[in-house]
C-alpha cells in the first residue's frame, strides 16, 4: 500500500531512545554518566551501565568494566572515579590535581598511568560482570572476559573485607558519603556533624555550573565532603584512621550479591563456588546482626565511630531485599515498610523515595534527600521478583519505564509527581531501563 505523504513518524521506542543516550556518553572505551555534571568514568555508574549495555553490545559491555578496572589500585580498590585526561581539570570537583592518586596513592598502589580518585563506591562490579556474561557466553568465553576479570574482582573483595573492616563485625565500612553513592542522605547527617568542614574558599564547585543548587548538596556539606576526602589523602589512602566510618546496608548487600556472583564466576572458570557462597551467607548472617532493626521492619546504617546505629530511615535500608538468603519473615517486613507511610510504595510513589517520606530531612528535590532514583529502584525491583513478590515488580518496572521515558531519562526525579531533576539523558538510566525492557 502506498504510505501517505504526510504521515506523522511513529514516537521514537524507549528502547532506541535509551540506546542514543548510552551511544551520546560512549567515550570509545567507556560511558560518562553524563557529559555535563559527570565527564568521566564512575564505578558504580559503570557496573549499572554494563547490565544495561549488554542488550545493545555486549563487547561494549565488557570493555566498559575492563576500562575501569585498568584504574585498579594494587590493593585491590575500585576508584570511584577514572579520570579522562582531555577533559578540563574545571569541568568536575573534586580533579585529578586535588587526589594526587600517582603520588598520594604511591603506597596504596595507585596506578601510574591512569589518574583515579582514592575513595571507592558500592561493589556491584562482580554481579555485573556475570550478567554481562550471560548476555553472550561465546564472545565471553573467546575473549577470557571472566578469567581476565575475576582476579580484580577478587582482589577487590578483599580488599573490601580486610581492609575495610573497621567495626571489626565482618561488614565493610565507607570512609566518606560519596563511597556509599547517596552523597547527601541524611543518614550522614550525625556522623558528618563531627567533621569540621574544609574553609569554603579552599575550592571551586562545578557542579553548580550544571545542576540547580536546591536539587545539590549545600556547600556545608562540600565542605565536610572536601574535609574528610583532603585528610584520606594526606593519610596517603591508608585505612584505618578516618573519623567517619559507617556500615552502610546496601554497600553490604551488594557486597554479598556480587560475592554470589563470584561464586557463578569461579564455577564458569572450573573451580568450585562453595566457600564463595558460603561466605556470602556468613556475611548476610553478619549484615542481620548488625544493621537489622526488628521493630522499624527495616536495615539502618551504624556508625562506627558513635558505635550506634543511625535510625534515619533510606532507600538503602531497603536494598537488602536483593539477597536470596534473607529469611522471610525480614523480606514480608521490608515488603511492608515499601509499601508503608514511610515509601508509600504503590499508593503514594511509584517509584521507591531516596528517604523517609515523613522523615524531618525530607526534601522531594534534593538529591538524595528524598528523590526516588532509578538504580535503587532496579533493584528493589529485582529484590521483589527474587521473593516472589510479582505483582509489585510488575508494577515497579512499569514506573522505572514510564517516568524513565517521560523525563528524558532523568538522573532522579520527585517522588510524588515524577518530576525530573538534576541531569537528563543519565546514563544508567537509560542503561536500567533497557534491562527491564528484556
Ligand atoms: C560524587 C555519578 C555519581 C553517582 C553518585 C551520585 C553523584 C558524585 C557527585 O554522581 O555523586 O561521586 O559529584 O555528586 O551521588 O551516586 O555515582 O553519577
Amino acid at each position: 500500500p502506498a504510505v501517505p505523504k504526510h504521515s506523522v513518524p511513529a514516537p521514537r521506542s524507549l528502547h532506541v531512545r535509551a540506546a542514543r543516550v548510552l551511544e551520546g556518553n560512549w567515550t570509545g572505551t567507556s560511558t560518562v554518566p553524563s557529559h555535563g555534571l559527570y565527564p568521566h568514568q564512575w564505578s558504580w555508574d559503570s557496573a549499572f551501565i554494563a547490565i544495561g549495555l549488554r542488550h545493545l553490545s555486549p563487547l561494549r559491555a565488557q570493555t566498559e568494566l575492563e576500562t575501569l578496572l585498568s584504574g585498579q589500585w594494587e590493593d585491590g580498590r575500585i576508584p570511584h572515579i577514572v579520570f579522562n585526561p582531555s577533559v578540563p581539570l574545571d569541568a568536575y570537583f573534586p580533579s585529578p590535581d586535588f587526589w594526587r592518586s600517582s603520588t598520594a596513592g604511591h603506597a596504596a598502589g595507585a596506578p601510574r598511568t591512569v589518574q583515579t580518585s582514592g575513595i571507592v563506591q558500592p561493589p556491584v562490579h562482580a554481579l555485573a560482570a556475570w550478567l554481562v556474561h550471560c548476555a553472550d557466553p561465546g564472545l565471553s568465553r573467546a575473549r577470557g572476559f571472566l578469567a581476565q576479570v575475576y582476579p580484580r574482582l577478587a582482589a577487590w573483595h578483599r580488599y573490601l573485607l580486610h581492609r575495610r573492616d573497621l567495626g571489626a563485625g565482618s561488614l565493610a565500612s565507607v570512609v566518606h558519603p560519596w563511597e556509599q553513592g547517596m552523597d547527601n542522605s541524611p543518614c550522614w547527617d550525625a556522623p558528618l556533624s563531627r567533621i569540621t568542614p574544609a574553609p569554603a574558599r579552599s575550592f571551586r564547585r562545578a557542579d553548580l555550573d550544571h545542576g540547580a543548587p536546591e536539587d545539590r548538596p549545600t556547600d556545608l556539606d562540600y565542605g565536610r565532603y572536601v574535609r574528610l576526602a583532603t585528610d584520606y589523602r594526606d593519610a596517603g589512602y591508608a585505612d584505618g584512621t578516618s573519623d567517619f566510618a559507617v556500615e552502610d546496608p546496601a554497600f553490604n548487600a551488594l557486597l554479598i550479591a556480587s560475592e554470589h556472583a563470584l561464586a557463578r564466576i569461579a564455577q564458569e572458570l572450573g573451580a568450585t563456588g562453595t566457600a564463595r557462597h558460603a561466605r556470602a551467607e556468613r556475611l548476610t548472617a553478619a549484615l542481620i546482626e548488625r544493621l537489622w532493626d526488628p521493630a522499624e521492619e527495616m536495615f539502618f546504617c551504624r556508625d562506627v565511630r558513635g558505635g550506634e546505629l543511625i535510625r534515619e530511615r533510606s532507600v538503602s535500608g531497603l536494598v537488602p531485599l536483593l539477597l536470596p538468603g534473607l529469611p522471610q519473615k525480614i523480606t514480608d517486613a521490608l515488603v511492608r515498610t515499601l509499601g508503608g507511610a514511610h515509601f508509600g510504595l504503590g499508593d503514594s510513589t511509584r517509584l521507591v523515595p531516596s528517604y523517609d517520606l515523613l522523615g524531618e530531612a525530607f526534601d522531594p528535590h534534593r538529591y538524595w534527600r528524598g528523590p526516588a532514583w532509578f538504580n535503587t529502584s532496579w533493584l528493589v525491583e529485582r529484590g521483589l521478583r527474587t521473593h516472589g513478590e510479582q505483582e509489585r515488580a510488575d508494577a515497579l518496572r512499569q514506573a522505572v519505564l514510564d517516568t524513565a521515558g517521560t523525563t528524558d531519562f532523568a538522573e532522579y526525579v520527585d517522588p510524588y509527581t515524577g518530576e525530573a531533576c538534576g541531569a537528563t539523558g543519565f546514563s544508567w538510566t537509560a542503561a536500567l531501563t533497557l534491562d527491564l525492557l528484556h
